[in-house]
């Protein structure tokens, strides 16, 4: 049962656990690099401050935002979309870091997508209490491309549903450096974050971060 649903990648450190056709786990697979992406979150967040953004109904996000490259990720009273300018500043999102776009686009080929190449990178913090409600990624332009998650810090569950947001979900446990690829057929399953839970990563604080890359934009854009 376990061979079935895990095989070794390099080391028992990391393995690739299957969710779903199009939905795969890289244990581990961001581990090494977890420290130099740190370092560019935090110059990314130098740039462009964290902060808990309104939903459409004007509360305010628990979780904490930025984002970095062509194209953020903003709610707001008038809606969600990606847009080119940071609005807290005016100024456009920070460069993506070269490691970022590298290790999605690795991570991504490593899951059946090559050529994935991320026009938008959404910094998405977490402190205890944070939770993100089940939800469907559709604002993108292009649903042919994949996402890619990469998670930094404390561990967190991962809700994973169905195609309509009635359907059951599993749970799925994501630690420091574990990257989640989703495409194709799972592309538009309903997922969410159960709320945090308190406690202490020495490289992150009392904190959760999560990288997601995705192509924002209309197909052939950049
Ligand atoms: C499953 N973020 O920002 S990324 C989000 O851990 C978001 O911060 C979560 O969901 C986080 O929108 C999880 C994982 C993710 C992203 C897109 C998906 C899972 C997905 C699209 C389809 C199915
Ligand atoms: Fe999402």
């Amino acid at each position: 049962m376990i061979d079935d649903l895990f095989c070794d990648l390099d080391s028992k450190d990391q393995r690739r656990e299957i969710l779903a056709d199009g939905a795969l786990v890289l244990h581990g697979f961001a581990r090494a690099q977890a420290p130099a992406l740190l370092a560019a979150i935090g110059e990314v967040a130098a740039a462009a401050p964290f902060r808990r953004m309104r939903t459409p109904g004007s509360l305010r996000m628990s979780v904490a935002m930025s984002n970095c490259g062509p194209l953020g990720w903003l709610s707001d009273r008038q809606g969600y979309r990606y847009a080119p300018l940071d609005p807290d500043s005016g100024k456009p999102w920070p460069t993506m870091p070269g490691l970022f776009g590298q290790l999605a686009q690795m991570a991504a080929t490593e899951a059946g997508f090559p050529g994935f190449a991320p026009d938008a990178c959404l910094i998405n913090r977490y402190e205890a209490g944070s939770k993100l409600s089940l939800h469907q990624d559709k604002d993108e332009a292009d649903l042919g491309a994949p996402i890619v998650s990469v998670s930094l810090g404390l561990p967190a569950v991962f809700l994973f549903g169905g195609l309509k947001r009635n359907e059951p979900t599993t749970r799925v446990p994501l630690v420091h450096g574990d990257v989640v690829v989703w495409g194709g057929p799972a592309r538009l399953r309903y997922h969410g974050v159960q709320a945090l839970k308190d406690g202490r990563w020495p490289e992150t604080g009392n904190c959760r971060l999560n990288l997601t890359f995705r192509k924002a934009g209309p197909p052939g854009d950049q």
